[in-house]
């Protein structure tokens, strides 16, 4: 008898980032990859041009993957895959009408992002700028009673904007410092997910009661500059704002100014409009804490959120409907 050899025909994917090492492995087990070595940031003409005749995307929040993109894609384009929880930088209205699947990684990323949370209203509550750069500059003349008093977070009413699951894993974390948790959502939870919890049913109510205001609302077109300067203003004097959801939901000015008059004490911020090209306004404020959107940035993350994707692709392929499937 004949043997008759079958080669399977891996599906193409265009992948517009580097990926963690054992991640981008995974990748090339499973599909024909074309990636972008460069990992350089891409724009929708670039992704257009490179992805032409793939099956599968995978894109993080840093590409825009707009309508038009999708529509020139969409050909042969099955599946977006996004290195992200958020999928503000995704026309999903396009994908769901042209018939493209769109899986993300939440839930993986929770703890993580949530200890950024806690990293950056410590060191925004605590001057961990100003006192780093006190040693580092050998400015330090010794131990004063007067010296970077800051704010304590014991006892204090930590205001959590968008109380979805990173929202929750930041309570857990407040609790433990001794935090009231207070928090704004379109509508309450259960008492099992709220854990006594204060629900405000206006942003701005929600500010009236947060010693401290943490922004985790997931980013979206309708929330860009929902935190302008009446919402801060109904702070109590000397509160602290942290953001570690999407830079355009603050109103940058209001929160400079804000900080600039003391109304706003400190503020932390892991997220900016229009990264890398942040406000350069802040650069130059001692009470705001900075770091480059680093919510997700651990190696077990990273290497999680990866799996997620493939193994969402694999379920999607097998024709199941993989819990990671926006639409
Ligand atoms: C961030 C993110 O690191 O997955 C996303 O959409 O942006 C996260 O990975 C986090 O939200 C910013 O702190």
């Amino acid at each position: 008898m004949r043997s008759v050899s079958h080669t399977t025909q891996l599906e193409i994917a265009y992948v517009c980032r580097r990926m963690p090492p054992d991640v981008e492995a995974a990748m090339q087990a499973r599909f024909t990859v074309n990636l972008n070595e460069s990992d350089a940031l891409l724009s929708s003409t670039a992704i257009a041009d490179h992805a032409r005749g793939a099956t599968v995307l995978f894109v993080t929040a840093t590409e825009r993957i707009d309508g038009e993109l999708l529509r020139q894609l969409s050909p042969t384009l099955k599946t977006v895959a996004t290195l992200s929880v958020g999928h503000d930088h995704i026309d999903l209205a396009t994908a769901r009408e042209l018939g493209i699947e769109v899986l993300h990684t939440p839930d993986v990323l929770s703890d993580a992002c949530a200890e950024v949370a806690l990293m950056l209203l410590l060191n925004a509550a605590r001057r961990g700028f100003e006192a780093d750069v006190m040693v580092r500059s050998a400015q330090w003349r010794g131990w004063a009673p007067t010296q970077l008093l800051g704010k304590g977070l014991v006892g204090k009413r930590l205001g959590i904007f968008g109380m979805g699951r990173i929202g929750r894993a930041i309570a857990t974390r407040a609790r433990a410092f001794g935090m009231q948790i207070h928090y704004h959502n379109r509508s309450a939870l259960t008492p099992d997910l709220a854990e006594g919890a204060t629900f405000h049913p206006s942003l701005e109510n929600l500010c009236q009661h947060s010693d401290m205001l943490m922004v985790a609302a997931p980013g979206s077109p309708q929330l860009k500059g929902a935190l302008d300067a009446a919402h801060l203003r109904a702070l109590p004097r000397g509160a602290v704002v942290v953001n570690i959801s999407r830079g355009d939901i603050v109103n940058d000015d209001a929160l400079i100014d804000a900080l600039k008059t003391g109304h706003v004490f400190a503020a932390g911020l892991d997220v900016f409009a229009n990264e890398p090209d942040i406000d350069p306004r802040y650069r130059e404020l001692d009470n705001v804490f900075l770091s480059p959107h680093i919510g997700s940035a651990t190696e077990e993350t990273r290497n999680a959120m990866g799996w997620l994707l493939i193994d969402g692709l694999a379920a999607l392929r097998r024709g199941e409907r993989p819990a990671n499937l926006i639409t």
